[in-house]
């Protein structure tokens, strides 16, 4: 693989002057490609390097600190000396600390601008789970896509849009076919030089044979079939991001079984401004929004202003988020009552 330039890799002017203090220490930055067990592809000016972290950084750091796909470093020779402060993160919720109950981010990939969200076509498209990732996305400070993948398989692409219609309070739509080679020019266009784009959904939608189209090399990376009772495995194991030949870069990701694992309440009230805005003026700064008076959100349904099935989709995600924080809970509580070694 032949390594892109510094500014083809994201590198700017913000970079640059964050690095300042580095460069004087005589340190050179390069991008995370590839995290390995103890070791990290990094793309350098000067090619693909592999690296180690630091002693004093791998003791010092927490590991929310530690360097993820798509961080820029401060390298020395083959040392990873330092983290540049991301701008983008994913946050992954972990289970809370066993020794101090204080609750546990995993960082997986930084930096990213544009996150497509992705979910194949020619089977029902699950409302539910494209918003919490989208949801996921808008957390994480990026720009969401909605990319739907194997558009050879769909005779209606027009229904399935008005079926997608509003998800995310209308982020862009894309229809894509690695196989018939349709739509690539929309991903193209949304990662040109110097932006950095991830793919996230469920395993099996064309992940990996979408990055492989888009690089012109179908062995590139792993691709898969479905198990024959459609439960689909995960063929892409890890996280890896590549350089587009004439464009920018994509972060191929496993699929996520756990997405609502991801989910955090601010993520919740970007997908669904509207719902936060109404309930803001309900007369009760409790408001449950059942039967009490001057609920904003159920005058809201009653004229039609909220769709009811949007609210009830809200609904669902804010339950579902309270029982994931009780399981959460619940697991930690056991755990913290265990023995430590
Ligand atoms: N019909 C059709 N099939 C596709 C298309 N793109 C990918 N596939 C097939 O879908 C299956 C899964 O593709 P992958 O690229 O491995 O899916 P993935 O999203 O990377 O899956 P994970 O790595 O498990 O998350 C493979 O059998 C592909 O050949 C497409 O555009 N049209
Ligand atoms: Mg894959
Ligand atoms: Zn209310």
């Amino acid at each position: 693989m032949s390594v892109p330039d510094l500014p083809t890799l994201g590198w700017d002017e913000g970079w640059d002057d964050a690095f300042a203090p580095y460069r004087a220490d005589g340190l050179t930055p390069a991008r995370v490609a590839v995290p390995h067990r103890g070791a990290y592809d990094v793309l350098a000016d000067d090619g693909e390097i592999r690296a180690q972290v630091a002693p004093r950084l791998r003791r010092e750091a927490s590991a929310a600190e530690l360097p993820v796909v798509g961080d820029w470093v401060a390298l020395a020779a083959d040392v990873i000396e330092a983290v540049l402060p991301r701008r983008t993160a994913f946050v992954r919720r972990a289970a809370a600390d066993p020794g101090t109950g204080a609750a546990r981010e995993q960082v997986v990939a930084a930096n990213v601008d544009v996150v497509f969200v992705t979910a194949a076509l020619g089977q029902d498209l699950d409302r539910l789970v494209l918003e919490r990732y989208v949801t996921l996305a808008l957390q994480s400070g990026a720009q969401p896509v909605l990319l739907l993948t194997k558009a050879d398989l769909e005779e209606d692409p027009a229904a399935v849009a008005a079926d997608i219609e509003g998800i995310g309070d209308a982020i862009p739509v894309h229809f894509v076919s690695a196989r018939a080679g349709v739509g690539l020019e929309h991903v193209r266009a949304l990662v040109p030089p110097g932006v950095t784009g991830a793919l996230l959904g469920p395993s099996g939608v064309g992940k990996s044979t979408l990055v492989n189209a888009l690089v012109g090399d179908e062995e590139l990376l792993e691709t898969g079939g479905l198990a024959a009772d459609g439960a689909g495995r995960h063929t892409t194991t890890r996280r890896q991001l590549v350089p587009i030949p004439g464009g920018g870069l994509l972060i191929d990701n496993p699929g996520m079984r756990e997405v609502h694992l991801w989910l955090a309440d601010e993520g919740l009230e970007a997908a669904f401004a509207d719902v936060a805005e109404l309930a803001a003026y309900c007369r009760f700064a409790d408001c449950r929004h059942e039967a009490e008076p001057g609920c904003a959100i159920q005058a809201a349904l009653e004229d039609g202003t909220l769709a009811r099935d949007r609210w009830e989709r809200y609904r669902a995600l804010e339950r579902e988020l309270a029982e994931l924080a009780e399981r959460l809970e619940k697991r930690d509580r056991a755990r913290g009552r265990r023995p430590r070694p």
